[in-house]
């Protein structure tokens, strides 16, 4: 399942990996530093990140470590840079002492956040053995709970629903009790996309989350923020807003196939200290990769 990560960073690795090597084939001079930086910036680490990489590659070539002109050196110098950025975390969705776990999924209308939801349901029971029940919380955009019905019935799991324009929170309520009563190990919640500019829907989001921690105590144990790779530095205005009106327990990351964005994982992780737990790498339910550091690594520069 790992392999994916690597295979979703293709279009970064492609523009990093080979510019990367060229540019440090030359002798480590103010003008290599540029083009690095803008290396850098073209695969979205951010300005923030692209500084420190920078010194401390810097730095390395002060301190000797980097040899002049010496490719392979400068780039097992800067692959370590990143990799001491990235949290060690484990990626896994963190389970409750006791079932019902449950998921909370938010993120901006058209990130991937319905996809999403069906990888993870895939995910958690092909690959974790788990039973997984849905809930159709987004009662606001029209289809949304159509659509997700269908990826219920392709991947045969349950789900909870009302029509569109239903209460959300009334959802939440049944689908909580309804993962009790059935011993479900994984409820996974599906919630309008939101804008920042609409309060109305924040507050909701804030209302699925008591309903739920009121009826399974501890609950939710995860809130995983959908954005799209493709978006970039966006994402971060994105996750700032979600941020102040949840906590934010992990970055699901869609899209990752589709962008040679790949450093966002970094900017994301430097920035909001949100750590990125699952990858998208496509568009059907198994193109979904839990993060691992060093098949991130592998993935952007090479190797593996
Ligand atoms: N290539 C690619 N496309 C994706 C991925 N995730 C979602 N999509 C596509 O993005 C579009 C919007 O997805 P959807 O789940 O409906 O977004 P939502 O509005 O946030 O629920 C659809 O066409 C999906 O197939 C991904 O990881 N890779
Ligand atoms: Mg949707």
């Amino acid at each position: 399942m790992f392999e994916r990560l690597r295979a979703g960073l293709a279009k970064t690795r492609a523009a990093l990996a080979g510019g990367l090597r060229s540019l440090f084939a030359r002798p480590l001079d103010p003008s290599v530093l540029q083009d690095l930086e803008a290396l850098l910036l073209g695969a979205d680490f951010g300005p923030a990140v692209a500084a420190r990489l920078l010194s401390a590659i810097e730095a390395d070539r002060k301190a000797g470590l980097v040899p002049p002109a010496d490719a392979g050196a400068a780039l097992a110098r800067l692959r370590a840079h990143v990799g001491e950025g990235l949290g060690r975390g484990d990626p896994a969705v963190r389970l409750a002492p006791a079932p019902p776990t449950v998921v909370l999924v938010c993120g901006v209308n058209g990130v991937g956040k319905t996809t999403s939801i069906a990888k993870l349901a895939w995910h958690l029971r092909e690959e974790r053995g788990l039973s997984v029940l849905l809930a159709a919380c987004d009662t606001f955009r029209a289809a949304a709970v159509e659509q997700l019905e269908v990826w219920a019935r392709r991947l045969r799991v349950e789900i909870v629903r009302q029509p569109t324009g239903a209460d959300a929170g009334a959802v939440a309520y049944d689908a909580a009790e309804a993962a009790l009563a059935r011993k479900t190990d994984v409820l996974v919640v599906d919630t309008a996309g939101r804008l920042h500019t609409r309060e109305p829907l924040m507050a909701e989001l804030g209302k699925i989350r008591r309903v739920l921690s009121r009826k399974i105590p501890g609950s939710p144990h995860e809130t995983l923020l959908v954005l799209d790779a493709t978006v970039g530095q966006n994402g971060l205005a994105q996750a700032r807003v979600f941020r102040e009106a949840v906590e934010v327990t992990g970055i699901f990351l869609a899209k990752l196939d589709g962008t040679a964005k790949g450093g966002i994982v970094l900017a994301i992780q430097d920035a909001l200290g949100i750590p990125v737990k699952f990858v998208g790498t496509g568009e059907t339910p198994e193109d979904i990769a839990p993060f691992d550091r060093e098949r991130y690594l592998d993935g952007l520069f090479g190797g593996g």
